[in-house]
């Protein structure tokens, strides 16, 4: 595994962590995510949305899925935080299927990093398709109302594009705004 990488000392950076599941109790699933990157080394959790369900993006044939996004403090580079959010992916039993958009335990992508814009093989940020995610956009507003998604524009004119929202909140925030 990819060794994880640490940003020059006492440089923590902010991120926003998108965190998705549809299996296997899904709500237990976000809560036990976040409960997790608290205790993370290198990670603070500074804030967390409500948990809202919707349904599927993608195939229709699977469950409605539940998603939330943190807002974390790091002194982790991109590349090293993608790392233990992938490892906390595996720790969920998370399996990985050729399905694109597919079911599953736990998914946790990174939004945005600071005013970032990476395009490698490895990691793409902002996280691509963001801008039409409701289920991204809305939680993300919850705990940030006035943010600028580098190369995109404001959070807020966003929102106002989607063309309706279908999400349920259905839990209040495991760390509050
Ligand atoms: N990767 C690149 N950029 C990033 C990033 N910013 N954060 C790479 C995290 N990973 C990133 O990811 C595949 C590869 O993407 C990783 O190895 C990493 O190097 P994955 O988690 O294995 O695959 P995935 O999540 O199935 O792929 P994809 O296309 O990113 O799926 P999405 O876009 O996350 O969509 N409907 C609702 N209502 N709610 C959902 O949360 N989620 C999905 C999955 C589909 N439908 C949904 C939801
Ligand atoms: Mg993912």
């Amino acid at each position: 595994m990819q060794a994880v990488r640490l940003t020059g000392q006492g440089m923590a950076k902010q991120a926003y962590i998108g965190l998705g599941s549809n299996l296997q109790d899904p709500e237990n699933q976000i809560r036990r995510a976040l409960l997790t990157m608290q205790g993370l080394p290198g990670v603070e959790l500074l804030k967390s949305s409500s948990l809202y369900q919707s349904q599927p993006m993608g195939p229709s044939e699977q469950p409605d899925f539940v998603n939330a996004v943190a807002k974390v403090s790091t002194v982790l580079d991109p590349t090293g935080l993608l790392t233990v959010l992938q490892r906390i992916e595996h720790l969920h039993q998370r399996v990985r299927k050729p399905q694109r958009w597919g079911p599953r335990t736990l998914d946790l992508d990174i939004l945005l990093y600071e005013d970032l814009e990476i395009d490698t093989k490895r990691l793409r940020i902002p996280h691509p398709g963001m801008s039409e995610r409701e289920f991204v956009l809305i939680p993300l507003q919850e705990i940030e109302k006035d943010l600028i998604i580098p190369g995109q524009g404001s959070l807020s004119e966003m929102i106002e594009k989607l063309p309706c929202y279908r999400l349920k909140k259905i839990a209040t925030p495991h760390v509050g705004p």
